[in-house]
């Protein structure tokens, strides 16, 4: 059966709605939906660990990362569960989202249902920057947006 999530993007500025579906519980999981309101460019999109929004964004807390891994990229072995890489939005400021993920899961012990999505103002440079917050967050700078992951109807 199809598990299926929702999570609705706000900020001061920047908004949007990300869908999640996949097929099974250990079957990949498609992201899609849009971002508005960005700067022309990439920005970092993650997985963090809390649904905690009562101070804002920073109260998500960091990466989900339960394996305690360093940061990286989608496509690397070794990186963060959340690790989601950049989105980028067009000249109008718009991002259209679709990728799959093989590591972000709606089930079992490190699903991140009740977790929160987070959208920066800057680029995730995937662990590869050489600043010294490359291996923990890509240096992807301030929080623009975010919201809960929930569940929604099949
Ligand atoms: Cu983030
Ligand atoms: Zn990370």
């Amino acid at each position: 059966m199809a598990l299926k999530a929702v999570c609705c993007l706000q900020g001061p500025v920047v908004s949007g709605t990300i869908f999640f579906q996949q097929e099974s519980g250990t079957g990949p999981i498609r992201i899609s939906g849009e971002v508005k309101g960005l700067a022309p460019g990439k920005h970092g999109f993650h997985v963090h660990e809390f649904g905690d929004n009562t101070q804002g964004c920073t109260s998500a807390g960091g990466h989900y990362n339960p394996h305690k891994k360093v940061h990286g990229a989608p496509g690397d072995e070794i990186r963060h569960v959340g690790d989601l890489g950049n989105i980028e939005a067009n000249e109008q400021g718009v991002a259209s989202i679709n990728m799959t993920d093989r590591m972000v899961t709606l089930t079992g012990p490190y699903s991140c249902i009740g977790r929160t999505i987070v959208v920066h103002e800057g680029v995730d440079d995937l662990g590869k920057g050489g600043h010294e917050l490359s291996l923990t967050t890509g240096n992807a700078g301030a929080r623009v947006a975010c919201g809960v992951i929930g569940i929604t109807k099949c």
